[in-house]
This record gives structure tokens, C-alpha cells and sequence, in this order.
């Protein structure tokens, strides 16, 4: 098979087509070939001329076919009736919820219908559903996001006015800070440096430092030249820690504090107390590798940080996230070659939304945070407080699992009186429905992505590979349909996939037809440095805010402050006699998130939930590997399997994150941690940080 990227054709051999598209299996959305023969998926490959993956797809890739043509999928819309779900037809399925949205709508006003849409991983989740909730009038829009991307961007936001990716390329030193991109294939918010696998190979031959700051011993650390094996949730300490010695040892960058940051003497005076011997005892990480992070971190320049998603589990997410952006900024590291850059985006339309005055729940408490954050929403469908949420529709997201406290959740959504799932498997959110709509796979709808990367912003297309399987639906055309069903439709800027498409990329001035030709279009000019001379940083005042004026008229810290997680051994050692142990949770890297246990070819290489549990821990408690063992903690326990190894530390124990759904004989680690303490800016709850004790089964 021979193929022409530039003129984006490709030669068809025996099949009957091949088509150029991307991955929507997770955020990296790989290039992806893809033949089809007598209309089924024959053969998948990686895209050697996407500039993202060149030709590399992840192990998941090898269950494209398993996951569409799995005998799990849904395929007909289900109505759950006193005889248990039954099949309806597609008409009977969006007449009944227009008719119970506006019956909503009439009783307890629109904002009482609740969008829970999953993890942006596409476009079209990222999308889906918001201009019917705008047209319907309804501000709460609710998802992961207190788990998810907003923490980091509202911490950057604070102090450097956006998040700045590490430019790899170039670079002398990089942090990954709570992130693990081996696993996660995540290098950068959106960027692409080429293969993710070889960014950390290339930065290492290169003789770049690469230092990491995580309790667990990932992929990544295993390769480092330096482990930091924190407690979670400590960050905030080893961050203030680090700034304590870039600071009184003067191995800041005087000029460019001096010139394009507020608040310096006020940060000076703050992290005076905070010096790595206060912070070895609160994270666990030695004074002297304090020392050493930060001594190397602020000599290396040009360097860089990637704080991750392992910031965005604990309840000092925003914090933790000013102190990274705090490290860049003093050390001159943001926005040059090497450092933390603001890599070029694509500019896309923005959808009309609500009316600006009706806010989402949670507003008041949390101003930064402006969508409707899940626990926020979890609590008012509890209380009824200040109002109760009625109706939910989950689009491609499996709220149960994936929420702290899988009790009060479930609580929650079962007080609901209508939940519509859109899925494309009978998740454990699904069993709660009382309508369940079969949903068509990434491979079966036409959609978009916008990447950034140092060569510029661009825009490749997800082309549709074969037609929806039988009875399953994209969302745009369920959208529209129940848009239309309510009256709702005149408003609406599009009607189908290709217009949708088109209405967002307007002002990148790129249309669907353009990317049928080439697949890939480039839509801005190459990454510009150092803009910040021109145009200033996107803060109010146009500098770097080492202390923050619009958190302290919040009434929020102005400087970010280390507090002791609730559950903590060292502020309440007596919790010690029950729950001994602090636990965390592992994202396995063959699946994503709740997704694809039910992948045969996946399912071999991690076939059990499991607790990774440090050998002298094991060894008290007579576990040995392979064991099954039972987790407690304060919210619950869970049967797991034991595995043991010294990647965990003593007194840390690591849960797979994501098992739970019917069928998968996993259990959810989401019982044991709880929703309690939440970060004041963000709302995030502490789903990777909880007491617990393990012992054998
Ligand atoms: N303890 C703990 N909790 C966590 C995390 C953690 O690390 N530890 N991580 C957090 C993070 S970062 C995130 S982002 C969230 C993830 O939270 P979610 O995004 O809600 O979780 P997913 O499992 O990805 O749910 C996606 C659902 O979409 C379905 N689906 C797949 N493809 C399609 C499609 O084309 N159409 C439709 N309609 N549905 C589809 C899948 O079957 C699946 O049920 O979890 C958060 N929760
Ligand atoms: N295969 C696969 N890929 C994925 C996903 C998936 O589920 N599976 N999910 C996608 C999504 S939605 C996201 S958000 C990204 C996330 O991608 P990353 O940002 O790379 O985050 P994780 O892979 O979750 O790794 C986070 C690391 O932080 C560590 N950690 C946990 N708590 C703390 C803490 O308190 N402090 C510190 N310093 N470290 C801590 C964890 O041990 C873990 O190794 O991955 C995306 N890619
Ligand atoms: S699942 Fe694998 S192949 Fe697909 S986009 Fe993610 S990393 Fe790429
Ligand atoms: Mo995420």
C-alpha cells in the first residue's frame, strides 16, 4: 500500500478503501491508516507522515477492531420500564427526552437539566451537547474537570496567565511533575513533538537532565536521572522548598524578575520558613534532593516542568500548580527556547452559550472555576441546596466510577428522575439510566482535532472509516434531533457533522473540504519565543504574579500556602492505628480511564485490578504476590490483587484506577477516597491521596 500524504489519497491494493484518520481512543489522537474490506476494518496503522505519532501507535491501537466490533456494544436505545430495559426505537427515544427535558424545563426551569460530558479526548466530546444546553438555557454543564486540565489552568492562569508546555527539543532540563508520559502519552497540553516515546529517549541522549517528582516509581522516573518519591499531595511544601533555595541561594533570574514579575519580596519573605529540611518532613523527600532538584533545575537553563494530572487528585491542586508556574517565572524559564512555552493554538469559533448572568451551581464558592463541578452538583441533588438538579445526560463519560466517593454518587444520580446515558458500552453509570442511547465509535463519524506543536498550529481530520454499525448514532445528529424536537433548532449555527466542523474553524479558515485533500493544515506560523516583550503575560497586570491581588480579592491566599491533607497521618497520627498506610491511585497504561477491559487482546497484558504494596509492608502483613487481598479505608474496602514491589515505597500502596464496570470483576478504587476536603479554588477532591490498611483476604 502505497500512500500520498500531500494530495491525502492513498492507494486502495485489495481493499475496498483506505482512509487517512486519527485515533479518538485518547487524547493523543494518533494518525492512523485504516483499510476497510468488504466494509468491516481490516488493517490498522500507524500514519507515517502525521506529524504527531510518525507512524507509532500505542498497544491500545492493536484493539481497534475488538472495540468496534465488540458483541458488548449497545445497539439499540434502551428505556428502562418495570420489566427491566427494553429496546425502543431511535423516534421513541428522543421524543421522550424532549418531552421530559421541557417537562423539567416547565416545573423547575431549565438550569434543573445537568450535561455530564467525559474527558475531552475528541473534539467532539469536548463539544458535544453545549449548544443545545445554551439554546435550552441550562448553565450547568458538569464532567472530570476538577480532575482534569482546569486545576492546572486555573493555578497557571494565577500566576503566568497560561499554561507553558516544555519545549523538549530544545531544552537542558526537564521536571515531569506528577505526570507520567510513558503511560499517558501525554508530553505537553495539546502538543506534539513528534513520537511521545522518544521524546524522553532523544532528551536523554542529548544529555538532558530529567528529574522526576512522583510517589510511585513510573515508566518515566525508572529512566531518570533523579526520583523524587513524594508523599501525594505534599507538592505545595517541595515547591516552596525549591523556591526557598532558588531564593536565598540567588539562583533566580534577577533580570527578568526584576522586570516582568510582581510580588517578588513578597514571595522572598514567604518561602523564608520554608526550607527543605521543614519540607523533607512533610513530603518524604530528602533536604539534600531538594536541594539538588532545585540547584540543577535553576543552573540548567534552558529548563522545563510538565506538571501532570497526579496534581489534579489532590486537594491542594491549585497550589501546587502556582508554585510550578512560580519555579518557571523566577527562573527565567517561561517562554524561551528550552523552557516552558506558549506554544501556538488554533483559533476556533466559540459556540453562543447561556445567557452571561445565569451561572453554573458552585459559582459563589468557586468564581475561578466556571463550569459546574461534579461534587458541587452531587451535593445540591443531595440537599436540594440552593436548588435540586433533576435530569442529567451523560454523554461519553461514566460519572460513578470515575467521582470521589462512589457512595454519595450513586446516591446522587439514583435521586435523579431521569438520566439519559449515551454510550457506547453498559457502564456502571448506565445502569442507573432510564434511557441508554447506542452511540457510534470515533471510527464511525467525521470529526476534527486542533494540535500545537513548535512548527506551528494545525488541524488534522478524523475521517469516518466505515459507516455507523447498525442503529448507532453520532451525537452531532442526536443533538439536532432533540434540538429540533424542543423548538429549539433555529438558533443553532449548524445541522450536521460537516457544517459543525466548519462553523468551528472559521477563523482558522480551514473547511471540511480542504482537510478531505490534505489531511493536514498547518494554520498558524511557526512557535514565536519570548512574546511576552510584545504583548506582555496574559495576567491583569501584564507580568508574572508571584503574589496574586485577584486571589487575595477572592479571599484566597495570595501566595500559595502548604495546608496538611485531612487525611493525614502526621496532623492525626491516632487515624494510624486503622488505616496505617496512604494509598494512591495508577492509571494502567493498555487502558483509559474506565475504558477497555472488555478487550480481549488489552485485557491480557493487565487482566486484574490491583495494589501495589512495598515488600516490607507485604511481609508484615504475610501477603505475597498474587495475593487477594482487601483494601480498607474510612469510605469503604475492595478486593484486590496483591502486587508487590518496591516501585511503592514503604508506606504507600497503589490502586489501578478505573475498574468497576459490569463485567470487568474489578473493583473501583473511587470507594475508598473520599469528597469531603476540596481545594478552595477548584473544588478538586482528594482521589489520589486516602488512608487505608491492607490485609490478606
Ligand atoms: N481515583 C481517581 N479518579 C480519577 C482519576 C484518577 O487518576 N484517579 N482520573 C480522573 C481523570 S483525569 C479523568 S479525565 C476522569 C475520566 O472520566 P470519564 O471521561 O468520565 O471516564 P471514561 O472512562 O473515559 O468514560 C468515557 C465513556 O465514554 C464511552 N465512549 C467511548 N467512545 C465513545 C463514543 O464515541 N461515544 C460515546 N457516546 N461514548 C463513548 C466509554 O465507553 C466510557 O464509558 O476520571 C478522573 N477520576
Ligand atoms: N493509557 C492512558 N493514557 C491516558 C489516560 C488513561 O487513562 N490511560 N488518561 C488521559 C487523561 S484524561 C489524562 S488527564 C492524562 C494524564 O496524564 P499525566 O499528566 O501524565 O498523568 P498520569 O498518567 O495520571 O500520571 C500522574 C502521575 O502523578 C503521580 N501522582 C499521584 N499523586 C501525586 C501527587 O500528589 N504528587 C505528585 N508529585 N505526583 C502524584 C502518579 O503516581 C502518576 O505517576 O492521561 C491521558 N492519557
Ligand atoms: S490510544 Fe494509542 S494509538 Fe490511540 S491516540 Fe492514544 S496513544 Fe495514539
Ligand atoms: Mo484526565
Amino acid at each position: 500500500m502505497k500512500n500520498n500524504a500531500s494530495q491525502g489519497t492513498l492507494d486502495t491494493g485489495s481493499s475496498d478503501k483506505v482512509v487517512r484518520t486519527l485515533c479518538g481512543l485518547c487524547h493523543t489522537n494518533c494518525g492512523m491508516i485504516i483499510s476497510v474490506k468488504n466494509g468491516v476494518i481490516d488493517k490498522v496503522r500507524g500514519d507515517p507522515e502525521n506529524p504527531g505519532n510518525r507512524g507509532k501507535l500505542c498497544p491500545k491501537a492493536a484493539a481497534v477492531k475488538e472495540f468496534v466490533y465488540s458483541p458488548e456494544r449497545l445497539r439499540h436505545p434502551l428505556l428502562r420500564t418495570e420489566n427491566g430495559l427494553e429496546p425502543i426505537s431511535w423516534d421513541q427515544a428522543l421524543d421522550i427526552i424532549a418531552n421530559k427535558f421541557g417537562e423539567i424545563k416547565e416545573k423547575y426551569g431549565p438550569e434543573a437539566v445537568v450535561l455530564n460530558r467525559g474527558a475531552p479526548v475528541t473534539q467532539d466530546v469536548h463539544d458535544a451537547f453545549t449548544q443545545l444546553m445554551a439554546a435550552f438555557g441550562s448553565p450547568n454543564a458538569t464532567g472530570p474537570s476538577h480532575l482534569c486540565h482546569w486545576p492546572i489552568e486555573i493555578g497557571m492562569k494565577l500566576v503566568t496567565g497560561r499554561n507553558g508546555g516544555p519545549d523538549y527539543p530544545n531544552t537542558k532540563c526537564v521536571i515531569f511533575w506528577a505526570s507520567n508520559p510513558l503511560d499517558s502519552t501525554r508530553v505537553g497540553e495539546g502538543v506534539v513533538f513528534g513520537r511521545y516515546d522518544k521524546v524522553i529517549t532523544e532528551a536523554k541522549s542529548k544529555g538532558v537532565k530529567v528529574i522526576v517528582i512522583d510517589p510511585f516509581r513510573t515508566a518515566v522516573a525508572a529512566k531518570s536521572d533523579k526520583w523524587l518519591p513524594i508523599w501525594p499531595g505534599t507538592d505545595v511544601a517541595l515547591g516552596l522548598a525549591m523556591l526557598h533555595t532558588i531564593i536565598t541561594e540567588g539562583l533566580y533570574d534577577h533580570d527578568f524578575v526584576a522586570k516582568w514579575t510582581t510580588g517578588f519580596n513578597e514571595l522572598k519573605e514567604h518561602v523564608k520558613e520554608t526550607s527543605p529540611a521543614w519540607a523533607e518532613k512533610i513530603t518524604g523527600v530528602s533536604a539534600g534532593d531538594i536541594q539538588w532538584a532545585a540547584r540543577t533545575y535553576a543552573a540548567s537553563k534552558p529548563a522545563s516542568i510538565l506538571p501532570g494530572n497526579g496534581l489534579e487528585g489532590i486537594t491542594s491542586s491549585v497550589d501546587s500548580t502556582r508554585v510550578i508556574g512560580m519555579l518557571e517565572a523566577v527562573t527565567g524559564n517561561l517562554d524561551i527556547p528550552g523552557g516552558n512555552v506558549f506554544f501556538p493554538q488554533v483559533p476556533l469559533s466559540r459556540y453562543p452559550t447561556v445567557r452571561p448572568d445565569k451561572k453554573p451551581l458552585g459559582s459563589d464558592e468557586y468564581p475561578l472555576f466556571t463550569r459546574l463541578s461534579f461534587p458541587v452538583f452531587a451535593d445540591a441533588v443531595i440537599t436540594g441546596k440552593p436548588y435540586r438538579p433533576r435530569a442529567l445526560l451523560a454523554y461519553h463519560s461514566n460519572p460513578l466510577l470515575i467521582n470521589a466517593n462512589e457512595k454519595k454518587v450513586r446516591e446522587a444520580l439514583q435521586k435523579l428522575e431521569f438520566i439519559v446515558v449515551f454510550d457506547m458500552f453498559k457502564t456502571a453509570t448506565a445502569e442507573l439510566a432510564h434511557l441508554i442511547l447506542p452511540a457510534a465509535s470515533c471510527f464511525e463519524k467525521d470529526g476534527f482535532r486542533p494540535f500545537s506543536s513548535p512548527e506551528g498550529a494545525f488541524v488534522a481530520l478524523r475521517q469516518k472509516v466505515i459507516e455507523p454499525l447498525p442503529d448507532c448514532r453520532s451525537w452531532v445528529d442526536v443533538e439536532y434531533e432533540i434540538a429540533r424536537r424542543m423548538g429549539l433548532a433555529d438558533t443553532y449555527p449548524w445541522t450536521n457533522t460537516e457544517e459543525w466542523i466548519n462553523y468551528r474553524l472559521k477563523p482558522s479558515e480551514v473547511t471540511v473540504e480542504q482537510l478531505r485533500q490534505k489531511h493536514v493544515v498547518y494554520v498558524t506560523p511557526p512557535v514565536k519565543y519570548m512574546k511576552y516583550t510584545v504583548s506582555g503575560f496574559s495576567t491583569p497586570s501584564k507580568k508574572v504574579e508571584l503574589y496574586s491581588d485577584t486571589a487575595r480579592q477572592l479571599g484566597y491566599d495570595p501566595l500559595p500556602v502548604y495546608k496538611e491533607p485531612a487525611e493525614s497521618l502526621r496532623s492525626k497520627p491516632e487515624m494510624g492505628e486503622k488505616f496505617p498506610l496512604i494509598g494512591t491511585t495508577r492509571r494502567p497504561g493498555v487502558y483509559i480511564h474506565t475504558r477497555l477491559r472488555n478487550m480481549p487482546q488489552l485485557r491480557k497484558l493487565e487482566p486484574a485490578a490491583s495494589v501495589r504494596i512495598n515488600p516490607g509492608d507485604a511481609q508484615k502483613r504475610k501477603i505475597s504476590e498474587g495475593d487477594r487481598v482487601v483494601v480498607e479505608s474510612m469510605n469503604g474496602s475492595i478486593p484486590l490483587m496483591a502486587r508487590v514491589t518496591d516501585a511503592a515505597k514503604p508506606g504507600l500502596v497503589v490502586i489501578d484506577f478505573g475498574w468497576g464496570n459490569p463485567g470487568d470483576n474489578g473493583a473501583n478504587v473511587n470507594v475508598l477516597t473520599s469528597d469531603g476536603e476540596r481545594d478552595p479554588f477548584s473544588s478538586t477532591t482528594s482521589n489520589r491521596r486516602f488512608l487505608c490498611q491492607v490485609k490478606k483476604a
